[in-house]
C-alpha cells in the first residue's frame, strides 16, 4: 500500500513498497572471520572475494541509512566464550579438524570478544545501531530481535550480508513467519558458492515472493533519494 511516507522500490517479484516509518536495515553477520583474507572462511578454502564484493554496496546502502536517520541493526553469528549456547551436534558438523570454539586466525572460532568473531571495519556499526549475537543461522532464534523490531514499529526489513544461502535466507524465512516483509537487495548478500547464490535468491522470490522480495541496492538508492 502507497502512503506518504512510502516510496517505490522496482523489485522482482513485484514492486516493493517501503515504509520510511517502518523499515530497518539488518545486515547479517559481516564479521572478520567470514569476509577477510586470513579468517575462518579462507582457511576452510572458500574464496572470500565471493563475500568481500557485497562491501562496497552495503556501505552505500548502510550510509543512505544512517543519513535518513532510518534504523540500522546488525547481527553477529557467534557463542558465549564457555561454548555453554553452542550445541554439540553444531560443534562437531562437519568433522573438521578445526571446529567452533577452538583457536583460529583470529583468535577463537566464532567466539564472542574474539577478533574474528567482530564486524568489518568497513561495515562496523555505530554505537546507537542495535547488534545483536546469536547463536544460530536465523537472526531471530534465541535473540531479542524480535522484540527490538516491535518496540520500534518495524514491519518491513531490508536484509542484506552473508551468506546468502544460509544466514541470511534463515533469517528471512524466520522474518516472513512472524510477519514481516523482506526486501534483500542481491548485490549486497554473498555466498562462497555462484550456484547457492542464485538459488538462495531464486527460493526468496519464487512463487508470488513466497519469503520476500529481490531487488538491487541502486534501485532501493534511487527510490529513497
Ligand atoms: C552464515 C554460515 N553467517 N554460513 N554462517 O551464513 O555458517
Amino acid at each position: 500500500m502507497t502512503t506518504p511516507h512510502s516510496v517505490t522500490v522496482h523489485a522482482e517479484p513485484y514492486p516493493f513498497e517501503l515504509s520510511r516509518d517502518s523499515c530497518a536495515l539488518l545486515l547479517i553477520d559481516l564479521q572478520r572471520d567470514f569476509l577477510e583474507p586470513g579468517g575462518f572462511g579462507e582457511m576452510l578454502g572458500n574464496d572470500v572475494s565471493q563475500l568481500r564484493r557485497v562491501i562496497e554496496p552495503n556501505r552505500k546502502l548502510l550510509a543512505a541509512w544512517r543519513a535518513h536517520d532510518l534504523p540500522v541493526m546488525h547481527t553477529r553469528e557467534g557463542h558465549r566464550p564457555d561454548l555453554s549456547d553452542l550445541p554439540p551436534a553444531k560443534k562437531i558438523r562437519g568433522r573438521g579438524t578445526t571446529t567452533i570454539g577452538d583457536a583460529g586466525p583470529m583468535g577463537r572460532i566464532l567466539v564472542r570478544g574474539e577478533a574474528g568473531h567482530d564486524i568489518i571495519p568497513e561495515l562496523y556499526p555505530l554505537p546507537s545501531e542495535p547488534v545483536i549475537d546469536k547463536p544460530g543461522k536465523g537472526a531471530f532464534f534465541a535473540t531479542d530481535l524480535h522484540a527490538i523490531l516491535q518496540n520500534r514499529g518495524i514491519t518491513q526489513l531490508i536484509v542484506t550480508g552473508v551468506t546468502t544461502e544460509v544466514c541470511v535466507n534463515t533469517t528471512v524465512r524466520e522474518a516472513n513467519d512472524r510477519g514481516y516483509d523482506c526486501l534483500v537487495p542481491e548485490d549486497c548478500v554473498g555466498s562462497y558458492f555462484p550456484e547457492f547464490q542464485t538459488m538462495g535468491l531464486a527460493m526468496i522470490k519464487a512463487q508470488g515472493g513466497i519469503f520476500g522480495w529481490v531487488s538491487h541496492s541502486e534501485r532501493i538508492l534511487a527510490a529513497l533519494e
